[in-house]
């Protein structure tokens, strides 16, 4: 199948407008309490929302990016079946909040995401950390490598840009262990954008690197938020590279039984997410991707961005709801 016949195909037999409406209900619950301090309780009200919502689609859901291992989370756990119980049979990656403390301490950058797939389509990561590169659309294959040292690589992106390093802006999570990586973007000349959550939305800020400013994403992070932003990004073409950090006995262990037999892996992107991942975010609180959600007089006010699969079309949804449609 061609890219275009196949994102056709994948448009008609997933439920996007009804994925959207997913994120959206999530991003709403947990706009209700931005700023209050409390992650968990924020976090809670977008997973119940999440699941709610998921249960309306036309799918056999299985969740196999969740919110914890089976036992460990009440919803939306890794295993958990979720859909309608009629229609195509897929696999779902969710993050119902993506930026918990963002959104706790209303900051920028927290937003609800959902991937979904066909059955075996994205990459079953265990909850470990994951080494990640990323890169807009347009240049090479293979302009940089998660192997490479940042000098080298920010040297390789502003070549292939036309520009020099001095124009190249990594982003990268603002964590002590980042402290050498810090060091050395800057010392090659680059720009480095901190962001103290949220790096699935920091990974496809590379995805639009004129609206966002960011050029390349760099660092450590969690290895479903990885997935996730694989699906999104390479949607629009752009590239990625994840390698999981597998760092105890346990760990690999862990992974093994997940079906990860080298754990010294470097994931490309079309390993972490296949090319029929559907992605759609919605933001619970404003930032450099998408709007907040906004609580009108009686109306509620969301922005969403769905990437559709197989190289195909990125939409902004704004959606205008009646606040009583939130009510339950
Ligand atoms: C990132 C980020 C998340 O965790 O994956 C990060 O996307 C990595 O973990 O929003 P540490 O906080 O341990 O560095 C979050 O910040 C929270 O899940």
């Amino acid at each position: 199948m061609t890219d275009r016949a196949l994102a056709n195909a994948a448009e008609e037999r997933y439920p996007t407008l009804g994925l959207t409406r997913v994120t959206e209900r999530a991003a709403v619950a947990a706009a209700r309490l931005r700023g209050r301090g409390d992650e968990m309780a924020a976090d809670q009200a977008a997973v119940d929302a999440m699941r709610a919502e998921l249960d309306l689609l036309h799918i056999r859901g299985r969740v196999v990016i969740g919110e914890g291992e089976r036992g460990a989370a009440p919803l939306l756990f890794v295993g958990d079946e979720v859909g309608a119980g009629a229609g195509p049979e897929v696999d779902l990656a969710v993050a119902a909040l993506e930026g918990s403390t963002l959104c706790a301490r209303d900051m920028p950058g927290a937003i609800s995401v959902v991937a979904l797939a066909p059955r075996g389509a994205l990459l079953s990561a265990p909850d470990v950390y994951m080494d990640k590169i990323a890169i807009g659309p347009g240049f090479p294959p293979g302009v940089v490598d998660l192997d490479r040292d940042p000098g080298e690589n920010i040297a390789a992106l502003a070549a292939a840009r036309g520009v020099t390093a001095q124009e190249v802006t990594v982003c990268i999570l603002d964590r002590p262990r980042h402290a050498e990586l810090i060091a050395k973007c800057r010392k090659a000349g680059a720009r480095v954008r901190l962001i103290s959550d949220g790096d699935v939305a920091g990974v496809i800020f590379t995805a639009e690197p004129h609206e966002t400013g960011v050029d390349m994403y760099l660092g450590r992070g969690g290895a479903s938020e990885g997935v996730l932003a694989a699906g999104a990004l390479r949607c629009v073409g752009g590239q990625m590279q994840g390698r999981l950090v597998l760092d105890t006995p346990e760990k690999i262990a862990l992974a093994e039984k997940m079906g990860v037999a080298n754990p010294r892996r470097k994931y490309d992107i079309a390993a972490l997410a296949s090319a029929e991942t559907l992605v759609v975010a919605t933001g619970v609180t404003r930032g450099p991707l998408l709007a907040g959600v906004s609580f009108l007089h009686d109306m509620i006010e969301t922005e969403s961005i769905v990437y559709h699969p197989a190289g195909g079309t990125v939409r902004r949804i704004r959606a205008q709801r009646r606040a009583s449609e939130f009510e339950n």
